[in-house]
């Protein structure tokens, strides 16, 4: 997060989300920190379950009102482009399958070699990747 972006952003928003990953948001801004939060074992890899644990835990950290789905409220201000990309049934809210096949599909766009884990340079590029789409 830019400090521009930070400042339009409220306050309430701000304590959430430095809290827990956002789904949407690859890393962006937490790499180093979300790459050792999710790589529970510490083998500096990711793998497909350490990341799809981390996002599962980002999910219902998000999902206040525990109903199962998120909405742009509960997510603070999400990039609409990317909320429409995720929101695959277009109904306005992103569920945990929704947000999952979109992760998944970063991961394995992000996993270069194939190993079905993402070190840390493979992370950081599918960040570079998506920032400058
Ligand atoms: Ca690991
Ligand atoms: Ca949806
Ligand atoms: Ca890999």
């Amino acid at each position: 997060m830019t400090i521009a972006a930070a400042s339009i952003i409220p306050a309430t928003a701000q304590a959430w989300t430095a809290e827990l990953p956002d789904p949407m948001d690859f890393g962006v801004v937490y790499e180093k920190i979300a790459f050792e939060a999710a790589d529970t074992d510490g083998n500096n890899l990711v793998s497909e379950g350490e990341f799809a644990r981390d996002a599962a835990a980002a999910f219902s950290g998000l999902d206040r009102n525990h109903d199962g789905k998120l909405t742009s409220e509960e997510l603070g201000s999400p990039d609409p482009k990317k909320f429409a990309e995720i929101d695959a049934n277009g109904d306005g809210y992103l569920t945990f399958i929704e947000i999952m096949n979109y992760k998944m599909k970063a991961f394995r766009a992000a996993d270069k070699n194939n190993d079905n884990a993402l070190s840390f340079d493979e992370m950081v590029s599918a960040v570079t990747a998506e920032v400058n789409k």
